[in-house]
């Protein structure tokens, strides 16, 4: 992040700045975990690089569905643009396998499968988040009927897509945590899915040996959590398509310095006096087959402090070191 903006709220994994326009925002996503209501604390290097993408990835595919959502584009390795809404205090869990705090609170142990169960617990960190019904839900105006329906409705889909998605590549859905948000369109509102959808929010076990890819490794100590937040996005196929640059960068720690070349020249079309004229002296000395010489200029630099230093050496380019109306760049970062 190298600009100023406002910060309108920090949470435990994420931040939300004001958005470039009005109606928007920017979710930043952090490396921070919490369990417990934050008892228990730590920081995971690479896990808000992971989960920003593994979230785009399933709110991409959710509209695409047309699961409404306030996902817009992702903006770099940490940051989205989201649609602002107005938070519904729920936490909305679906569960498939009995697991974590159902497992618990019933005796039943984890791992056996009723049908799938819809919970609402109301979000309020005093109180550890205590579970509601629906008839709370209703009597103290946390949602309407209409909007418990949407709600419903939309959990359901979310779920089927989901649970299809992933058991494609080999992961059991267990369950998982959504959040809901109404946006206002004149007098009317309409409720969309809001949050994100990662590691942290559901529980992933690997449908052949039942090894746990989720956030329960942090829970419950169980190592390993940024490898398997890292296998399930490798799974889904979204690591594959990132430059092997930043996927180094993915586990890196943001501080860490990179090597940057800018290589700068005139942009084909444009007349190079110096690389016509080192052409010329070229073929004269009896290089013939010499042609198209252009002359550019090379800078280096070390580069700490940055998340992404492509796309930072792409703006210092934009910015200061090229021309762009006549000249073209090339960045190597290492
Ligand atoms: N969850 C609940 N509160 C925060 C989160 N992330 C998610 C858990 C799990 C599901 O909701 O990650 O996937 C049910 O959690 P629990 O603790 O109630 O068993
Ligand atoms: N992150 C939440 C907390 O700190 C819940 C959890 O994921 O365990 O309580």
């Amino acid at each position: 992040m190298n600009t100023k903006r406002k910060k309108l709220y920090e949470g435990k994994a994420k931040i939300l700045y004001e958005g470039p326009e009005p109606g928007t925002l920017i979710q930043y996503f952090k490396d921070d975990a919490t369990a417990f209501n934050a008892q228990k604390k730590a920081t995971l290097e690479g896990k808000g690089v992971i989960n920003n993408q593994i979230s785009e990835f399933i709110m991409s595919r959710l509209n695409g569905i047309g699961v409404t959502n306030h996902f817009i584009k992702r903006l770099n390795l940490r940051e989205q643009l989201i649609r602002e809404v107005e938070i519904i205090p729920l936490e909305v869990v679906c569960r498939n396998i009995v697991a974590g705090s159902m497992s618990q609170r019933l005796g039943i142990e984890e791992g056996t499968a009723p049908r799938s169960i819809i919970e609402f617990y109301l979000k309020k960190d005093e109180l550890n988040d205590p579970m509601v019904t629906e008839e709370h839900i209703t009597a103290f105006n946390w949602a309407s009927t209409q909007e418990l329906d949407d709600i419903l409705a939309m959990t359901v889909r979310v779920n089927d897509y989901l649970s299809g998605m992933f058991g494609a590549v080999g992961i059991t859905l267990v369950d998982f945590k959504i959040e809901f948000g109404r946006i206002w369109e004149n007098d009317f509102s309409r409720v969309i899915l809001a949050d994100e959808i990662s590691p942290d929010s559901c529980r992933l076990w690997d449908a052949a040996t039942g090894e746990k890819l989720d956030k329960d490794r942090f829970r419950r100590d169980l190592g390993n959590v940024i490898e398997s937040y890292t296998e399930v996005a490798r799974r889904l196929g979204i690591m594959k398509g990132m430059p092997t640059v930043i996927q180094g960068a993915a586990l890196m720690a943001p501080t860490a310095s990179s090597k940057v070349k800018v290589h700068v020249f005139l942009k084909p079309g444009v007349l190079d006096v110096q690389g016509k004229a080192v052409e010329g002296a070229l073929q004269g000395l009896g290089w013939t087959g010499v042609s198209n010489a252009r002359v550019g200029k090379l800078i280096e630099f070390d580069l700490a402090g940055v998340e992404d230093p492509q796309a930072e050496a792409r703006k210092m380019c934009e910015q200061l070191l090229a021309n762009t109306v006549i000249e073209g760049y090339r960045i190597e970062t290492a």
